[in-house]
């Protein structure tokens, strides 16, 4: 037997299982195929960027390792975001940060940066099929500090004012050229060691610079406010926490942005989709995966991913929720990196849709939950798997651990070659 017919007996036992649990697994694999995960851009740098080559990273964020062939410029860069898609079905987008705007060896400050820094990326982004996403930077720069949107120094409070305005500008921008609105998250590390004298004092500040920041109305760009536990160095308070966040965009109708590495580790992020759903616009998520803290780990096929999936189908909420990875890691092939996180949330998102939803709920609602908690203990070992490999067999990506070899050939032609 072939490899091809392999999958494809395989897949069509699945269906027939599937069916017999009243779920079409075509309807789902066309679902997912609709899902645009947004890729962040940082990987493949270790959030470096090109702004001003080997600063360093600071705003409490840190990237460990020191694996061969990181991306020194934006050539490598996009040669390796167009690598990881290769092994990654679908369309999907890219999250660009400011600090990798095509400066062209210029100094433009992050109060001076302007659409046409971008001009280029929308052009590449374009002709590969590919729609934008960005980000303000607020760490990594002399005037970061501790405080940036909510710093007492009227003139540094200014500057990173201007800067975010100045993002968003350049979002709408690149939301026109797509003809699709770009997301914008908008993510500062303010915040303190040691608790502050006036926790009010901060806030405050944030609440004012946002409410300057977003007085210019927008059509094809999208404002999300990122939400965050603790930064290393920031650990006693965050001015911008989820609390913060969470009624700014309730009473302003801004998108909150869920980023899976910014709890209490036993806090569910999936429990606050359907309270978002409820109180907020739409909802950006950054998924992440963290071990003990914030850490940025490769995202992989856990049961944080697949319950937060799982909420999202259940909602039906796909239309109003935006799929963005975040993390870093330099400790292995960082093209692998993206590849592993796309393809896992790839998978949660399948399980998913593949669920049998009305039979859950019909038992719900007869107070049969012995049959709900029967059903979803048989549904772990479903073979959802052969759908998977049918999904990349029609989208020509590789099938199972066929990608492997594929980064591995480009990590010795390729990214092993950068020093
Ligand atoms: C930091 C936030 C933020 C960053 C990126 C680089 O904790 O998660 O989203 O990771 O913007
Ligand atoms: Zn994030």
């Amino acid at each position: 037997m072939t490899k091809e017919t392999a999958i494809k007996s395989a897949f069509q036992v699945a269906s027939e299982k599937y069916a017999a649990l009243g779920v079409d697994v075509n309807k789902a694999i066309d679902s997912l195929q609709k899902i645009a995960l947004s890729l962040h851009c940082w990987q493949a740098d270790d959030v470096t960027g090109f702004e001003n080559q080997g600063g360093t990273l600071t705003g409490g964020i840190q990237v460990t390792g020191n694996y061969p062939g990181r991306a020194r410029n934006i050539d490598e860069l996009r040669a390796d975001i167009l690598k990881a898609s290769s092994y990654i079905a679908g369309n999907h987008r890219l999250s660009l940060h400011e600090i990798y705007g095509d400066f062209q060896g210029k100094v433009v400050d992050r109060d001076e940066v302007e659409p046409v820094h971008f001009q280029s990326w929308m052009q590449w982004a374009k002709e590969n099929g590919m729609k934008l996403d960005f980000n303000s930077t607020s760490f990594s720069h002399p005037k970061s500090g501790d405080l940036t949107l909510a710093n007492p120094d009227n003139e540094i409070r200014n500057f990173w004012i201007e800067h975010t305005k100045r993002c968003r500008w350049i979002s709408e921008e690149m939301g026109k050229y797509q003809e699709d609105p770009a997301m914008m998250n908008l993510w500062v590390h303010d915040g303190s060691k040691e608790v502050p004298a006036n926790r009010l004092k901060y806030r405050r500040l944030l609440e004012q610079s946002l409410d300057e920041i977003f007085s210019t109305p927008y059509n094809y760009m999208k404002d999300c406010i990122e939400a965050k536990l603790f930064g290393i160095g920031l650990e006693s308070y965050t001015v911008g926490s989820y609390d913060f966040y969470l009624g700014y965009g309730a009473k302003k109708g801004k998108i909150v942005t869920l980023d899976t590495g910014h709890f209490h580790l036993t806090e569910s992020v999936a429990d606050k989709v359907s309270s978002l759903l409820l109180f907020t616009p739409e909802i950006m998520l950054h998924v992440s995966r963290p071990i003990r803290w914030d850490s940025d780990h490769v995202v992989i096929l856990n049961d944080d991913l697949m319950d937060l999936a799982r909420e999202i189908i259940r909602c039906e909420a796909l239309d109003r929720v935006h799929i963005g990875l975040d993390y870093f890691d330099a400790t292995i092939n960082r093209i692998g990196a993206y590849v592993i996180g796309c393809r896992a949330t790839q998978k949660a998102f399948l399980q998913a849709l593949l669920e049998p939803s009305a039979l859950l709920q019909q038992y719900e609602a007869e107070g049969k939950y012995f049959e709900r908690l029967a059903m979803q203990e048989e549904l772990k070992s479903m073979p959802w798997n052969a759908v998977w490999d049918m999904f990349c067999l029609q989208n020509n990506v590789p099938v199972g651990d066929d990608y492997i070899a594929g980064i591995q050939q480009y990590e010795k032609e390729v990214t092993s070659k950068r020093n």
